[in-house]
């Protein structure tokens, strides 16, 4: 049996390659890996001496010669093409390794030229991928060093590589080969393009890789699966570590998205409790007990069976008190060894472990990553993510009466809250904590009904609240149910034809209302 090696990325190579030395493989490998693999001890033959052609073209062609294609692509199965091998005297090559040229990481570097790009682009390798891929039922080709042990394993016990193997490292292949040439093909795009249309660009080319087939979709007649970015954003969902717990659903990925993207817009201690992609509990607290306590409060209803995510390591306290109530999925940076242990009895709950963006929030509202997509018909809807945070500097008071600076310190908590709520949402919230959730009406009027209703139920006083609303009351008629519900202070964008009307209410009724001068429509 003949391996040829070729790497660019040497890790693991050297292990490989005396596995397979000691299984009797000859070895045949291009300069640098072979250059490797010899000062390693190891018996390796250079394409070199095969193709009778020295690496040319400061390494440009190496491999690409019919004694490597013709190798890799002849068929065994086929008298002609086993005669053809032997009228021009070339060997079969029966595995091949190869890992490409770094493009991505070339292009991922700062600084880097366009020259530097166009020197990474890998022609030989894919060359190879292809044809050995492609006579996948007499070849094996491995483009991921994570093939190499399990590999390595079955032709130690079974002496060969079953179809089964080959044919899914013929697909891993492919699909390498389709991400590097999608890598290539959205870095020169991004060039010729320039500036926002380049993200939109690259991003519509999008390369996504599969994370995992699931169970079912949103119901159980539907199919799905789950697929992150080639490159994710840090501190994203598709980054998390599941350390316990049932595997996750298409609904508690989509919830756990809503309240991990919710509770790591706060800097204080937060948490966030979602159900239905809403969230219906949100609370800032001196430490994760007090926040998960004050979130829960806002609507234990709901709150059954939630996502609950917190921007605060989870300590035993927390947990404990977390684990009186049915959770679905819990996300945290970190777990302290107690909370783990409480969870060890619950052994379904999901506990997920997402570390936040190193850099801060700059590093993820900026994230390339960090676009929108939406299904429609036969198209898709794209925009830049809504990532747009409110100083308190771009709050206008359109009332007679003033905000207090704890009125503004809440109205800026549930301005955040309300820009993760569906649309239309209505948010009543105080001391740093949501006492009503309004979600997904048709009418504004109806989520502010629904808003006072939900605290009512939940026992919660609105008196003295405030409430924010993610876009502007065409009518009196909102800011007069939320006013009669108790708020004292509202948040709305402002920018409705009837403002005058809206703000004369405000001051009939002797409240104090800030335009943010931002809508944020979430459906
Ligand atoms: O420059 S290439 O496109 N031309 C080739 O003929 C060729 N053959 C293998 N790049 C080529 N390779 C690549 O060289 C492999 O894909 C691998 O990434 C790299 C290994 O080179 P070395 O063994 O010299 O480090």
């Amino acid at each position: 049996m003949n391996a040829l090696l070729s790497v660019s990325d040497k890790t693991g190579i050297v292990e490989l390659a005396r596995g397979l030395h000691a299984l009797g493989v000859r070895l045949i490998s291009t300069g640098g890996t072979a250059k490797l693999l010899a000062s390693e001890g190891l018996p390796v033959t250079e394409v070199a001496e095969i193709t009778g052609f020295p690496e040319m073209l400061d390494g440009r062609v190496k491999t690409l010669h019919p004694k490597v294609h013709g190798g890799l692509l002849a068929r065994r199965d086929l008298p002609e093409h086993v005669q053809a091998l032997k009228t021009h005297g070339i060997d079969t090559i029966d595995l091949l390794v190869v890992n490409l040229y770094p493009f991505e990481k070339t292009v991922a570097t700062p600084g880097c030229t366009l020259e530097d790009a166009i020197e990474n682009i890998d022609i030989g390798g894919p060359a190879m991928v292809r044809s050995a891929a492609k006579n996948w039922k007499d070849v094996a080709v491995l483009t991921d060093a994570a093939q190499y042990e399990p590999v390595l394993q079955e032709l130690r016990s079974a002496g060969k590589l079953s179809d089964q193997t080959r044919f899914a490292l013929c697909v891993a292949a492919f699909n390498r080969i389709s991400d590097y040439d999608g890598a290539i093909r959205d870095y020169l795009s991004s060039l010729k393009e320039g500036g926002t249309r380049a993200l939109f660009g690259a991003q519509a080319n999008g390369r996504f890789v599969k994370v995992q087939d699931l169970r079912y979709g949103e119901n159980p007649h539907q199919q799905a699966a789950f697929y992150r970015d080639l490159y994710p954003a840090p501190g994203s969902l598709v980054m998390a570590k599941q350390l316990q717990g049932k595997e996750l659903s298409y609904n508690n990925i989509a919830d756990a998205d809503a309240a991990w993207e919710c509770v790591k817009s706060f800097d204080a201690p937060a948490c966030v409790i979602v159900k239905h992609a809403n969230p219906c509990g949100v609370a800032l607290g001196k430490d994760p007990l007090e926040a998960y306590s004050k979130a829960f409060k806002t609507d234990p209803t709901s709150a059954f069976g939630g996502i609950i995510a917190l921007n605060r390591p989870l300590d035993g306290a927390a947990a404990q008190a977390v684990a009186r109530q049915f959770v679905e999925v819990l996300m945290a940076p970190a777990f302290a060894p107690e909370a783990l242990e409480v969870f060890k009895a619950k052994a379904n709950v999901r506990l997920l472990q997402i570390e936040l963006p190193p850099g801060g929030k700059s590093d993820w509202e900026n994230g390339r990553n960090m676009m929108d997509v939406k299904r429609v018909g036969s198209g898709l809807l794209m925009q830049t993510a809504d990532n747009r945070e409110l100083t308190l500097a771009e709050l206008k008071v359109v009332t007679q009466k003033q905000p207090t600076p704890e009125q503004l310190r809440d109205l800026l908590f549930a301005w955040k809250v309300a820009k993760y709520v569906k649309s239309n949402a209505i948010v009543f919230c105080k001391d740093g904590m949501t006492l009503g959730v309004g979600a997904g009406q048709m009418s504004r009027i109806d989520s502010a009904r629904i808003a006072g209703i939900k605290a009512g139920n939940a026992g919660l006083s609105l008196a003295g609240s405030v409430v924010a609303s993610d876009a502007f009351f065409p009518f009196r008629d909102g800011l007069d149910v939320v006013v009669d519900a108790g708020a004292a202070c509202v948040a709305q964008p402002g920018g409705s034809m009837r403002d005058d009307e809206v703000i004369a209410a405000a001051n009939e009724r002797g409240v104090a209302m800030v335009f943010t001068g931002v809508r944020h429509f979430r459906h």
